[in-house]
């Protein structure tokens, strides 16, 4: 019986727990389309309450399109915030996931059939790994981000044992082997201050990555060759589990949202011509800063559909449009470009004819969707793990990136300079041939005999393998 009568007539059970914030969400989300697709039987673990208006409305709208998926509620236990160490709502949710996680385990063992694999966030690694040992599971996390960023994660312990752990004394250059130096400059600001919690909790799961049964990555050979080679060929770190590049990830058709007007709108100009400039579910602007991406919108001389974010959280948006841009700014971009302060549909808006260009902070996830358009990418990281990011765009030809900028509140980058480096962008011959490439790379993995089909076949014969019964 070949693999795929095999997967038909007796599908593996996964169990999927993603963590806070739609950039964590959507590659989960995305991934259990694919295990459906490829006939397995999926449970998805939801935590409530949410972070983001955001996240429940994509939840709901998955379950609506894929009622084959089982949902099982987590719910959280109340975070004491004094303990916590730090502000940022995401970083808090995943906080309260961690300290809920010996919740899941009647959950878990409850799941019928018995799961021949979970697949859980990142963020939960130290969390979970207690768990899922005594209900012997084959455990995975899906990696949210680059597999660069995950040979630094991995590689995190190593370099910080030898820098004494104290922070401010790691070297200039972090030299991981097998990939090209991650500068400290482009090292996570937070993992450089001591005792705040996203540290905290980097370096506990950072420690225990070798317990993974195995690692996904939304990523693929043509964007990110060097690290999946160096991950896999037992270079960053010895005892590593397999990374399985499931990427590119696709933009599902239950992620839709109306969006009529900037379809419309974008249907009217012409090919190629208009920048497209996001930073993210989770990056809040100053108010400085927006005054001068307008200013350097108009200056580029190019159109654009820009969309402005003035808090982290969508809950707590308040003000209009008018009020964060400005009267006057908004006047003189009239008719140059539309202006909007909602969620996007960014799959539909990349994947558009009229688009030629990306402004983005470099979340993977933005990074992949360009990826798969073949649009190339002005990268301008604004925190995390986006200059790491950056570093993959502008190896892999994508996207070019101006260092000078800094990371998102280090400087207020001036409009004249920004209208500069939007119009090299756009009128780069080289970016756009490099950036097809890449989305040449990324179709051929996605096609029959393909390297994401090959991957999965390989997962389902793993988990063949350690369980008969299938
Ligand atoms: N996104 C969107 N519309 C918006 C803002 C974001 O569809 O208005 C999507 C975007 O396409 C991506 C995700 O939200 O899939 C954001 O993830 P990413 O990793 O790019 O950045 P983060 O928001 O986590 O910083
Ligand atoms: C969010 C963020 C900063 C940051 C990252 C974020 C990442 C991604 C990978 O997602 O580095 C990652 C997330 C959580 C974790 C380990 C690794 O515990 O604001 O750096």
């Amino acid at each position: 019986m070949s693999i795929s009568d095999a997967l038909q007539s007796h599908p593996p059970h996964v169990a999927l727990l993603p963590s806070a914030g739609m950039g964590h969400l959507t590659p989960f989300l995305r991934l259990a389309v694919q295990l459906v697709r490829h006939h397995c039987r999926v449970t998805l673990i939801t935590a409530h309450p949410t972070v983001s208006l955001a996240e429940s409305q994509f939840i709901s709208r998955f379950f609506s399109a894929f009622p084959q998926v089982s949902q099982v509620q987590f719910h959280l236990l109340p975070l004491d915030l004094s303990s916590a160490n730090s502000t940022d709502p995401f970083f808090l949710g995943f906080e309260a996931m961690r300290r809920s996680a010996h919740l899941l385990s009647p959950l878990l063992a409850s799941l019928s059939p018995p799961l021949h694999a979970f697949i859980y966030d990142v963020s939960l690694i130290s969390s979970v790994i207690p768990v899922i040992e005594a209900l012997n599971i084959p455990n995975y996390i899906l990696f949210t981000s680059s597999a660069r960023m995950f040979s630094f994660f991995s590689y995190f312990p190593t370099f910080t044992s030898k820098s004494n752990d104290d922070p401010a004394v790691f070297d200039d250059v972090v030299e991981i082997p097998g990939l090209m130096p991650v500068p400290k400059s482009s090292i996570p600001p937070l993992l450089l201050i001591p005792n705040n919690l996203f540290a905290k909790i980097f370096k506990e799961d950072s420690y225990k990555v070798a317990k993974l049964t195995g690692v996904f990555i939304n990523t693929f050979e043509g964007l990110e060759a060097e690290s999946l080679e160096a991950l896999n060929g037992g270079k960053v770190r010895e005892g590593l589990p397999s990374v399985f590049a499931v990427g590119p990830l696709a933009v599902c058709e239950f992620e839709r949202v109306e969006c009529g007007d900037q379809l419309k709108w974008l249907d009217e100009q012409p090919v190629g011509s208009v920048v497209y400039v996001s930073f993210g579910s989770r990056t809040a602007m100053s108010r400085d800063q927006i005054r001068e991406i307008g200013n350097g919108l108009i200056k580029s001389g190019c159109r654009f559909l820009w969309v402005v974010k003035d808090k982290k959280v969508d809950k707590e948006e308040e003000e209009g449009l008018e009020n964060v841009v400005g009267h006057e700014l908004m006047e003189r971009m009239k008719g140059k470009g539309l202006v909007v302060k909602t969620w996007v549909d960014q799959g539909e808006i990349l994947a558009h004819r009229a688009v030629g260009g990306f402004v983005s902070h470099c979340g993977w996830n933005s990074v992949v969707e360009a990826a798969w358009h073949g649009v190339p990418i002005l990268a301008w990281p604004q925190h995390g793990d986006q200059k790491i990011n950056a570093e993959v765009v502008e190896r892999s030809g994508l996207g070019m990136w101006v260092r000078s900028w800094g990371w998102g509140e280090q400087v207020v980058v001036k409009g004249e300079e920004i209208g500069e480096r939007i119009r090299e962008m756009m009128e780069s011959k080289l970016l756009r041939r490099e950036a097809a490439g890449v989305k040449e790379e990324g179709r051929k993995a996605l096609r029959d005999g393909g390297s994401c089909g090959i991957t999965f076949m390989r997962l389902f014969e793993e988990w063949q393998m350690s369980n008969r019964s299938i």
